[in-house]
């Protein structure tokens, strides 16, 4: 029986891939990891880890575990290393892969609405504010927002990671970046705003997306509908209410007022799940299918 270990098991995504790997009936075993424990040789692991330490777990563990997934940013745009959502781009994994990144929770949401679309769309451009919950920021931000006094009480908070000299954050330039490299549209222009708000779970974005052609509505709902864990909602979908679940919704569907080619909606997903440990458990399922 192959073994698969979750190293960094005690944080937020840690801990939601243990129940991932649990909730699935598939044939492997799970071993646990704290990221200072010394790791034996096993034949897949997940890096629940930050980037320093995902940077050094990586050199270590190269030549011991068959296959490594890493959750940091730390190789999400390095060229070698494909970014992987496996409903959008699983060929990007071949024989020789043994390094794979999983993208950004934001900017995972954001791509499941867009990739549908390829097929009958050519995209130009994307606009998108995100609400982004609590438990994205880790374990301690969930801590300190239940500690009286938090800035996250009762608060929207627009900066996520760090600010950069060009004046974006961290947040929204990997918004930029790893929406080129999954998508393959390395032209698409992408116009970020990304802001952390007093939600426990579950991140959401209001998106604008422009097109060469004119948008179809009916035909981006069935698009969607048609894609493998996205759906689209004619109520509302808020994201208390979807926390905790596997799909990635979209709502108040509408085309520009003036522009045809021009659509607004919403997603609503669970950042924990979708956008970091169903993402992983997906990645280690399709590995397992064909490489393992
Ligand atoms: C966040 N996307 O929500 C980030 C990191 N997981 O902070």
């Amino acid at each position: 029986m192959k073994t698969v270990g979750i190293i960094g098991a005690n944080g937020l995504v840690g801990r939601t891939l243990q129940k991932e790997f649990e909730r699935i009936s598939i044939p492997f075993k799970t071993e646990l990891f704290g990221r200072q424990d010394d790791i034996p040789s096993l034949d897949a692991a997940v890096l629940c880890t930050d980037n320093a330490d995902s940077a050094r777990l990586c050199e270590e563990l190269k030549t011991r575990v068959g296959f490594l997934v890493d959750m940091s940013a730390h190789f999400r745009l390095d060229p070698a290393v494909p970014l992987v959502i496996p409903e959008i781009n699983p060929q990007a994994i071949t024989p020789h892969t043994r390094l794979i990144a999983s993208p950004n929770c934001t900017t995972t949401g954001l791509v499941m609405t867009m990739a549908p679309l390829l097929p009958k769309y050519r995209l130009k451009e994307v606009f998108f504010c995100s609400y982004q919950a609590i438990s994205g920021g880790g374990k301690k931000l969930l801590e300190e927002f239940h500690t009286s006094g938090s800035l996250y009480e009762n608060n929207c908070v627009p900066l996520i990671g760090s600010l950069q000299e060009n004046g974006y954050s961290s947040e929204e330039l990997k918004g930029i970046y790893e929406t080129r490299k999954i998508l393959s549209l390395p032209q698409v222009k992408v116009y970020p705003h990304t802001v952390r708000v007093a939600v426990e779970n579950a991140h959401s974005l209001g998106v604008t997306l422009k097109a060469e052609e004119p948008f179809i509505l009916e035909e981006v709902k069935s698009l969607w509908n048609a894609f493998p864990n996205l759906r689209y909602s004619e109520e509302i979908v808020t994201p208390k209410q979807i926390s905790g679940q596997h799909m990635t919704y979209a709502c108040r569907l509408r085309r520009d007022l003036e522009e045809a080619n021009i659509i607004h909606y919403f997603i609503a997903f669970d950042n924990l799940l979708k956008g970091a440990a169903m993402n992983a458990r997906q990645i280690i399922q399709l590995l397992l299918e064909k490489y393992l």
